[in-house]
C-alpha cells in the first residue's frame, strides 16, 4: 500500500479502524514513519487528494490570538517565553479586564477573523480566575465568533464551568513525542496534558492540540507526536503545528532551524491521518517564505493565526497575509461557509 500513494488516497481500500467519516484511531508508528518518508511528490498528492474529499483546498480559516494573561508563568516549557525560570525580557501582567478583551475580539472580527483564541501564562487556572475568563467566552461568543481558550491543565470543575459558558475549543498541545517530552517541559508530564485532553473531550469541548517542531527532536518524534494524535479516541477538531521560534534567554534560544521540507512533510503526514481535521500552520510563519507557506497548504494545512502577534511574538500581519491569499488565490472561511465539503 505505501508504494502506491494513490490507492489508498482514491479510498480504494478500507484498512480496519477505519471510522466514521474516514477517520482512523490505529496508525502504527512504522505505517505513519513509511508515509512521512515518502518521496515528497508521492506524499504531497496524496495529502492533497485526501484534503479535497474533505475540504474546499482554496479556503483557509482565520485565527486571532489574545494573550489574557501574559508571562510569569510557573511551568518551565524550554521554548517559552512566559516562563518565569527564564529571562526572556518579558513584562508579566495580570489577567486582562474583560471589556479589553471584548475590543480585541471586535478587531479580530473586522479583520476576517472566526475564531477569537484566548491563552493564559498558567500552570492551570486558579478558582478565582474562572469568573473573569467565562465571561471572556460569553461575551466573545455572543459577538458572533468561536471561542478557544488555553490556560493550562484543567480540573472537573474547571471543564463543566467553561463548557457552561459556551466555550467551543480547548487548546491543549502534546507539544512532542512522549519519549522527548522530559527534555523539553520537568514540571509536567506527557500523560497529564493526555488527562487534560480526556476530560475537555469528556465534558464536549472541541479539542484543539498539536505541537512544535524545531525543539531539537528527531524525525522519528515528530512522526510519534503525530501518530499521539490520530489514535486519541476522536482527532482533535483542530491540529496546530508551530515551528518554534526561538525565543532569547529560554534553553531553546540557539536550536537548529527546521528545514523546510520537514515541516512540510510533518504537515501532510497530519492532513493524511487526520483527514478531517483543521490543521493549521501555526507560531513560525513570520519567519518562512510565500513558498514554504504555500507548500504548507498544498499539504494540507487549512487554518492561520492572523493579526501580526501571537501571544508574545510576531506573525506576519494583515496586509502581509492578504497579499499572500491574492497570490495563491486563497479565500479566508467565513462563519457562515465552511471550507467543509458538504
Ligand atoms: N500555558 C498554556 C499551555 O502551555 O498549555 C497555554 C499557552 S502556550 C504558550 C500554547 C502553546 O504555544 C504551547 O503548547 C506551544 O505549543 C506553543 N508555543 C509556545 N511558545 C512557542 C514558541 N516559542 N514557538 C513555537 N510555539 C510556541
Ligand atoms: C498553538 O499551538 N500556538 C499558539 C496557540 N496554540 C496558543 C501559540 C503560539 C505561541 C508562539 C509564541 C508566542 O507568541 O509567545
Ligand atoms: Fe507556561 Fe504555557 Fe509557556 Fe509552558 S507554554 S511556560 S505552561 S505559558
Amino acid at each position: 500500500m505505501l508504494d502506491n500513494p494513490i490507492s489508498e488516497a482514491s479510498g480504494d481500500e478500507r484498512p480496519q479502524g477505519r471510522g466514521a467519516g474516514g477517520q482512523r484511531h490505529d496508525w502504527s508508528v512504522e505505517e505513519a514513519r513509511a508515509i512521512y518518508e515518502l518521496p515528497f511528490n508521492d506524499l504531497l498528492f496524496r495529502a492533497q487528494t485526501v484534503h479535497r474529499r474533505a475540504f474546499d483546498p482554496n479556503t483557509v480559516q482565520k485565527c486571532q490570538l489574545l494573550s489574557i494573561k501574559t508571562g510569569g508563568c510557573a511551568e518551565d516549557c524550554s521554548y517559552c517565553s512566559q516562563s518565569s525560570r527564564y529571562d526572556t525580557g518579558l513584562k508579566a501582567s495580570k489577567l486582562m479586564a474583560i471589556d479589553e478583551v471584548v475590543k480585541g475580539a471586535r478587531a479580530a472580527k473586522a479583520n476576517g477573523a472566526t475564531r477569537y483564541c484566548m491563552g493564559a501564562a498558567w500552570r492551570e487556572p486558579k478558582q478565582r480566575d474562572m469568573q473573569a475568563v467565562t465571561a471572556m467566552v460569553r461575551e466573545v461568543k455572543a459577538m458572533g465568533l468561536e471561542t478557544c481558550m488555553t490556560l493550562g491543565m484543567l480540573s472537573n470543575e474547571d471543564v463543566a464551568e467553561l463548557k457552561g459558558a459556551g466555550l467551543d475549543y480547548y487548546n491543549h498541545n502534546v507539544d512532542t513525542s512522549e519519549r522527548f517530552y522530559p527534555e523539553v517541559i520537568t514540571t509536567r508530564t506527557f500523560a497529564d496534558r493526555l488527562e487534560t485532553l480526556a476530560r475537555v473531550r469528556e465534558a464536549g469541548i472541541k479539542v484543539c492540540s498539536g505541537g512544535i517542531l524545531g525543539l531539537g527532536e528527531t524525525p522519528a518524534d515528530r512522526v510519534d507526536m503525530l501518530v499521539t494524535l490520530a489514535n486519541l479516541p476522536e482527532h482533535p477538531e483542530s491540529v496546530p503545528i508551530n515551528m518554534l521560534m526561538a525565543i532569547e534567554g529560554t534553553p531553546l534560544e540557539g536550536a537548529a532551524k527546521v528545514d523546510g521540507i520537514a515541516f512540510v512533510r510533518a504537515i501532510a503526514l497530519a492532513r493524511i491521518m487526520m483527514p478531517t481535521s483543521y490543521v493549521r500552520l501555526s507560531a513560525g510563519r513570520s519567519e518562512m517564505s510565500d513558498e514554504l507557506q504555500a507548500l504548507c497548504f498544498f499539504a494540507g494545512a487549512n487554518s492561520i493565526f492572523c493579526g501580526d502577534q501571537l501571544l508574545t511574538a510576531d506573525n506576519p500581519g494583515e496586509d502581509a497575509d492578504a497579499a499572500l491569499f491574492a497570490k495563491l488565490g486563497l479565500k479566508a472561511e467565513t462563519s457562515g461557509t465552511s471550507g467543509r465539503m458538504a
